[in-house]
């Protein structure tokens, strides 16, 4: 008879940062569970779940507070870098990470991640990027690629009616706070363990005490994109890629 073996160390675990028994909230194919495991395995890694003090958004980024396993607290309608302002300096022995889309951190609430990069702030930010508004139906946003089309961008953007993309990673970059600022994918499973190492850096530089720390994501919106998760990842090398290159921009 043959006898079953078992490497526990391959066998997928829940980290513990993260609820069990919680309904996936995402879209079948959605890489935000992808990013939220991503945080919540460094979390582990670091033994910060006792610590932390998580800041969840507005737009499908705010399910986390539904899954993480930390403390969390709400800052809808681009405000978690000003509510994790507050929460940081009042708990400085805490870690405090902010959780958002790219429209939440960079049209919503641009005032308030630009000025939390600015002021330096002991913070770590992660801001996932699909290049739309995912829980509003897809609608235009400031990543939104030239030539895109969304529901408000029926014939793609063009530079007179929306204007230019922002660059998220290279814009905090710029700001004299910032202490990291990189920007990552999740198209392969290469790209998610580099991205994983992003993501570790941007919460050491706030373990270390050194400033703003923070990580752009490519992610794939399926819904909104009308792909399948393998499209999906597809349009990520193919059009963003180029628009977005992935790299560290400020260490
Ligand atoms: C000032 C303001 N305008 C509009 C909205 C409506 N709204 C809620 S979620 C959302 C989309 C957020 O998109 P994004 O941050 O890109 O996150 P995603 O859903 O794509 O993960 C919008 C526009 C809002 N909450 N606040
Ligand atoms: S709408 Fe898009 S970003 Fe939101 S959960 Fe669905 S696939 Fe993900």
């Amino acid at each position: 008879m043959q006898t079953e073996t078992r490497n526990e160390n391959l066998i997928f675990k829940i980290p513990k940062s993260l609820k069990e028994g919680t309904k996936f909230p995402f879209c079948p194919g959605c890489d935000h569970g992808v990013a939220v495991r991503l945080v919540a395995e460094i979390l582990d890694e670091f033994n910060l779940r006792e610590k932390t003090i998580a800041v969840s958004s507005i737009g499908c980024s705010v399910m986390l507070y539904d899954w993480v396993n930390t403390d969390c607290v709400e800052a809808p309608h681009g405000r978690a870098l000003a509510a994790a302002t507050g929460v940081k300096r009042t708990n400085t022995d805490k870690c405090v990470f902010t959780y958002q889309g790219d429209g939440d951190f960079a049209s919503i609430g641009l005032a308030e991640s630009m000025h939390a990069a600015l002021r330096g702030e002991n913070i770590t930010a992660i801001c996932i990027n699909n290049t739309t508004y995912g829980m509003t139906g897809g609608q235009a946003g400031p990543t939104t690629i030239m030539g895109q089309v969304t529901t408000t961008s029926p014939t793609g953007r063009n530079k007179e009616y929306y204007g230019y993309p922002i660059k998220i990673a290279e814009q905090i970059a710029l700001c004299e706070g910032t202490a990291f600022a990189a920007r990552g994918s999740l198209d392969t499973v290469l790209n998610i363990r580099k991205t994983k190492e992003l993501i570790k850096k941007a919460f050491e530089v706030q373990l270390q005490g050194l400033g703003f720390g923070f990580v752009e994501i490519l992610s794939s919106c399926p819904t909104n994109w009308r792909m399948t998760p393998q499209e999906s990842h597809e349009r990520i090398r193919k059009e963003l890629f180029s628009v977005y290159p992935l790299g560290v921009y400020k260490e």
